[in-house]
């Protein structure tokens, strides 16, 4: 991605998501003006369908109301668990984005992207790829804003919406937002708005005509942060609410009895790359690995540490092949596995003695970036090739514990 990027933040919002959740399990509700409260006989709107806001039905709004506005409007219970547990998805499949997530509600999560820029080829691409990747995991929609700071990202998802990928550079974001109410900024309420009303500011791009200190002065560093954020440049970092994984695995279950030694390398050299990309997506390097091969008798296997950390496929094929010379007497193999265990984020403690292979991890990122462009295993290691016609492994859905812990069955926001 161009360099002109000092960050790439995304914003993720869910598009109407609980009355979303309804219409997809339940077909009858699709297309129609539906709304969600508290239980059957709920008086209060707590989210709505865009059929539905078509006729002004309004979140808070009361259902007496929101009925005279749309006679046909259907209302539908709450069901927090099932939106809690679709919360939990969405927010899995976003760490094979990246893992800098900051699950900011429910419905939405930053993504920095910063850390693997390597990794795509531009703002429109990775927009694309998220949308796509909560589709596949959960058949909903959502809405993608793509900037340099967190406001501006959830400005443009904001605007893009519904179903929508709104890119603002930030080269464009101190203009985009410029017309913008104050209070169209995420954490301006009436009492700042009120206040900064007093000097005569009332749209964003009126904030340059005051200086930083006032807000300041009157709010602290939150009043310093709002002076950023209307001009497009809020420095407030993504911090990531998710724990990282405590392992990254891939396994396959072979062709029964498989006797055939280079066959069974094949496998393991696939699913070396597998774990080794998977970490590399995930700035991630492990230095303690286990690979098994699994026959009748059960598994042939063992816990590898290298010297350094690693997320080198190659280097851990050499480990691979070393475990079936060594433990390997001829019996049929029925699976195989290949693990990083408590991987850490960039490469952990160097070793003072080993230089860095910097070459292997030049070939690594030039290969990860063609691949990205060009379909998986457009470049891959010669061992691997005869076995290109074996399908592509499914990932295991590997949950990482950070998400649970910080969505609760009654996740949903208080109205
Ligand atoms: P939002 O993202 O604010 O709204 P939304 O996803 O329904 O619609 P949009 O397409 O405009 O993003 O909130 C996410 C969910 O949180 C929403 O479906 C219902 C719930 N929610 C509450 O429980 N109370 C509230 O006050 C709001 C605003 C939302
Ligand atoms: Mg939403």
């Amino acid at each position: 991605m161009a360099q002109q990027w000092p960050r790439i933040v995304v914003h993720m919002d869910m598009d109407a998501f609980f009355a979303q959740v309804e219409q997809r399990d339940q077909p009858a509700l699709r297309g129609k003006p539906v709304c969600i409260t508290n239980g059957d006989k709920g008086s209060c709107i707590i989210t709505r369908s865009y059929e539905a806001r078509v006729f002004g039905v309004k979140t808070g709004m009361r259902w007496f109301e929101a009925k005279r506005l749309c006679p046909q409007l259907i209302r539908c219970p709450s069901r927090p668990a099932v939106y809690a547990s679709v919360s939990t998805d969405i927010m899995t499949t976003l760490q094979d984005i990246t893992p800098d997530i900051e699950v900011f509600s429910v419905d939405e999560a930053f993504l920095d992207l910063s850390r693997c820029r390597g990794l795509y080829q531009g703002a429109k691409q990775v927009g694309r790829l998220i949308k796509q990747q909560v589709w596949a995991a959960t058949g909903l929609t959502c809405s993608v804003g793509i900037s340099g700071d967190k406001t501006t990202a959830k400005i443009a998802s904001k605007r893009s919406k519904p179903d929508g990928l709104l890119v603002i550079p930030p080269w464009q974001s101190r203009v985009a937002l410029s017309p913008l109410p104050v209070t169209a900024i995420c954490g301006i309420n009436r009492g700042v708005a009120n206040f900064l009303a007093q000097y005569g500011v009332h749209y964003c791009g009126q904030m340059q005509q005051i200086p930083i200190s006032v807000l300041a002065r009157r709010f602290g560093h939150l009043g310093r942060r709002l002076w950023y954020m209307c001009q497009g440049q809020d420095l407030d970092p993504v911090r990531a609410t998710l724990a990282p994984p405590k392992s990254v695995g891939h396994g396959k279950v072979m062709p029964p009895n498989t006797q055939d030694k280079d066959l069974i390398l094949n496998y393991l050299s696939h699913m070396c790359e597998k774990v080794a990309l998977r970490l590399r997506a995930h700035g991630m390097q492990a230095r303690a690995f286990f690979i098994g091969i699994k026959t009748e008798a059960g598994w042939l296997s063992q816990q590898y540490k290298t010297v350094q950390a690693t997320d080198d496929g190659l280097l851990l094929f050499q480990l691979a092949k070393s475990l079936v010379a060594l433990h390997w007497r001829g019996e049929g193999v029925f699976q195989c596995q290949v693990t990083a265990l408590r991987p850490q984020h960039g490469s952990g403690q160097g070793d003072l003695f080993e230089a860095v292979d910097t070459k292997r991890a030049t070939v690594n990122q030039v290969t990860d970036a063609i691949n990205q462009k060009f379909g998986s295993r457009s470049v891959t290691n010669a061992v691997r090739l005869q076995g290109l016609q074996t399908p592509d492994v499914i990932a295991p859905a590997w949950r990482p514990s950070g998400v649970r812990s910080t969505l609760s069955p009654n996740a949903s926001k208080s109205t």
